[in-house]
């Protein structure tokens, strides 16, 4: 028997016909975001979803979708996944690793830069008409070359963003991350390992690059913030809620620290509205991975993971490979 699948969100359409030739497709052509209940209710009688970031898969509703057996997720971050319950109940959940880790990094490495060097600030200015002549000191920001990069969390996309600052820019690579990379990782790129407070301290531009988890929640709040350098810029490419972006918000006010680059938010597409009104914040809607051919890419490969694991294959990049082979039926 044919088996169903929804794809809750838009996706390239040639994407959709390679599904299509596998499954009965429940598509999403006008790209809405479902409510939890809507969700719920397109996904009765679904044996895989094909989600992206914006959908949450929890217990209500994997309890409320019994025949549901895989979720793939066209993201590398999968805090919208319950993974233990998935697990529990053998639902194979699936994230899209590594087909977007340069994209991001230079995604990343592009927020600092334009944080750091008042890119989105002066060209404001510059569209306002306030640009009336040279002055010394107009829009100064600071250098990025050879200044001290921090980088929290140091997984696959925080190592190609210290391998752009090292070898590109000449920077002094510190990290804080749970785990500590291996020597022969760390020697290229110079890295030092440190406490959160020393990177905290020492950073003149921090990244952040971390996954989402609640020990993450509020990582950077008024206190870290305050042990920063006056003049460092931080950015967050991870996740909403890694930042307390009042704290930031409150900190970008006060100069606390010099410039923020921002592309993920506290309960977005929602932005607290003080991020709006402060100059010192470059803000952008969560597209660091967002080139075609990465997209395309992502979508892809969360294509082959629902194919493989509704199909008795082995899934590419699966989460929780023990639940392998699925049940059907
Ligand atoms: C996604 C992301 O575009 O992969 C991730 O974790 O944050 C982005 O690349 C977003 O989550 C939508 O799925």
């Amino acid at each position: 028997m044919t088996q169903r699948i929804l794809v809750a969100r838009a996706i390239f359409p040639d994407t959709l016909a390679r599904l299509q030739t596998h499954f009965e497709v429940e598509s999403n052509a006008g790209d809405t975001v479902f409510t939890q209940a809507q969700l719920i209710e397109r996904l009765q009688g679904k044996d895989g979803a094909f989600i992206s970031g914006s959908e949450r898969i929890d217990t209500e509703l994997l309890d409320a979708c019994p025949t549901l057996r895989a979720v793939c997720n066209m993201a590398v971050g999968y805090n919208n996944i319950d993974l233990p319950a998935c697990t529990a109940r053998g639902v194979l959940a699936s994230n899209t690793p590594d087909v977007l880790t340069e994209t991001t990094a230079d995604f990343g490495f592009a927020l600092m830069m334009a944080a750091a060097r008042r890119i989105s600030e002066s060209e404001h200015a510059l569209r306002r008409g306030e640009w009336t002549k040279w002055s010394y000191d107009m829009f100064c920001g600071s250098d990025v070359h050879g200044a001290t990069l921090g980088i929290l969390g140091m997984g696959r996309i925080g190592q190609a963003i210290a391998r752009r600052g090292a070898l590109g820019f000449g920077m002094k690579v510190i990290y804080h991350n749970r785990s500590r990379l291996a020597p022969a990782q760390e020697a290229p790129l110079g890295a030092r390992y440190v406490d959160k407070a020393t990177l905290l301290c020492e950073a003149d531009h921090l990244v952040l690059v971390l996954p989402y988890s609640p020990a993450a929640h509020h990582a950077i709040g008024a206190a870290e913030l305050a042990q920063m350098k006056p003049g460092a810029t931080l950015t967050n490419i991870a996740r909403g809620g890694i930042v307390d972006d009042a704290a930031l918000a409150v900190a970008l006010r006060d100069r606390v620290i010099s410039a923020a680059g921002l592309d993920v938010f506290e309960g977005e597409p929602a932005l607290n509205p003080a991020l709006l009104t402060l100059p010192n914040v470059v803000l952008t809607p969560h597209i660091a991975s967002a080139t075609t051919a990465t997209r395309r890419a992502m979508a892809e490969l969360a294509a082959d993971n629902l194919i493989a694991a509704l199909t008795g294959a082995t899934p590419p990049t699966p989460l929780n490979p023990e639940v392998l082979p699925l049940r059907h039926g």
